[in-house]
């Protein structure tokens, strides 16, 4: 630490020279994050001291975060839901997982059973909980194979899981028939929702993912991503409202006795700033952005072909891949590249139709020169 403070002035020349050096979203076309809308970061700063881990001393910010979970259980179609807000998805398949074991006691080795394309914070929830992992494979669709998922399911299965919009492709995978075999097997079944969540149900065609498919228990749901909040904020929603209970432990001095969070602080701004933007855009105002992020993604798709990079994949959802070599892409464009080495880019809401356009306009030029 520095022995005597810094002028304020001195201070904040600094940061702004830091901040400087992140990159310019603009050119971001790698990322599930975005610029967090306008009303998020309004909302955020209203709530910058709130602490949920603590909920009794900040009543009206718990029930803010009270309304996101039923917005979004309305949403998924399961007015009741339980759930509350996480940090992000990784936690949210983390504590899903954990939920999981805990309804299946006697177990010495649990499996669960999830696609190769799964995030990769399964791998690190695995880890933490002394779970194996089953990978099923990925057909040439990208989606996972439900069959494959049945196969590996046994005795020692505590839980089947499925992905609403994958991380590297933008698909998602049979959640109907995973739903079914998962209710055949009586088997705990998480959908990770991550980033499809804020997506699918805005699409024109909705892809069946949520509460509406009997046998789905648990559903991650991340604000931070398509939900243009400030990070961090994800939301773990259960279909049985009282199943977090399960996990709750005592918490003798603070203001509720026993908890069944994560993290024991907890922010409460990004909380706001995530039902700030539900409520500000509305339905209409989701399915507005979603219908020009699934625009600009078609017209990239397009554009990208004309130039010679065939899609690797056809997407559900924002992410589209493609195949193409490693320096094919000019500095200061960020894209990243896939398991399989293929392109990746997500158009999310900051990539404005006019960046699509700049960007080909790039890829145009150095594949030319
Ligand atoms: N599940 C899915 C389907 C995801 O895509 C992600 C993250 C997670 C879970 C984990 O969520 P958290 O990172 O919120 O814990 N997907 C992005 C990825 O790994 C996260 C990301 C966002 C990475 C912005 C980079 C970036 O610039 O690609």
């Amino acid at each position: 630490m520095l022995n005597k403070g810094q002028s304020e002035e001195e201070l904040f020349t600094f940061l702004a020279q830091k901040k400087q050096e992140d990159l310019d979203h603009d050119f971001i076309l790698s990322s599930m994050c975005t610029v967090p809308h306008s009303v998020a970061v309004r909302a955020h700063c209203m709530f910058m001291e709130t602490n949920l881990g603590d909920p009794g001393l900040f009543p009206g910010t718990f029930s803010l975060e009270q309304l996101l979970v039923h917005r979004f259980g309305s949403l998924f179609h399961c007015e009741n839901a339980g759930g509350y807000a996480t940090s992000g998805g990784t936690e949210s398949n983390l504590q899903a997982l954990r939920l999981a074991k805990t309804q299946k006691t006697g177990i010495s080795t649990p499996n669960v059973v999830v696609p190769e394309s799964a995030h990769f914070s399964f791998k690190k929830s695995c880890d933490i909980l002394g779970i194996e992992m089953r990978g099923v494979s990925i057909g040439n669709d990208f989606r996972m194979d439900a069959e494959n998922a049945a196969g590996l399911i046994d005795k020692n299965t505590i839980a089947l899981v499925g992905v609403a919009g994958t991380t590297e492709y933008g698909m998602v995978d049979p959640i109907a028939d995973l739903a079914k075999i998962a209710q055949q097997h009586d088997l705990f079944f998480h959908v990770d929702a991550a980033f499809g969540g804020m997506v699918i149900p805005f699409l024109d065609r909705p892809i069946p993912f949520d509460f509406s498919l009997p046998g789905v228990t648990t559903i991650a749901v991340d604000p931070h991503k398509m939900g243009m909040s400030t990070i961090p904020c994800g939301c773990l929603l259960t279909l049985d409202p009282h199943l977090l209970n399960s996990l709750n432990i005592d918490t003798p001095y603070l203001t509720v006795k026993q908890e069944y969070t994560l993290a024991g602080t907890r922010p409460g701004a990004p909380v706001a700033g995530a039902l700030a933007v539900l409520d500000y855009l509305g339905i209409e105002g989701m399915k507005a952005v979603v219908a020009g992020c699934m625009k600009n993604t078609e017209r990239l798709i397009a554009g990208m072909e004309t130039l010679g990079f065939p899609r690797a994949a056809t997407p559900d959802l924002n992410v589209a891949t493609f195949v193409a070599a490693k320096d094919a892409v000019p500095a200061p464009w960020r894209v990243s590249w896939t398991r399989r080495n293929h392109l990746r880019t997500v158009c999310m809401p900051h990539v404005h139709a006019g960046r699509i356009e700049a960007f080909l306009l790039d890829m145009q030029k150095t594949r030319t020169r």
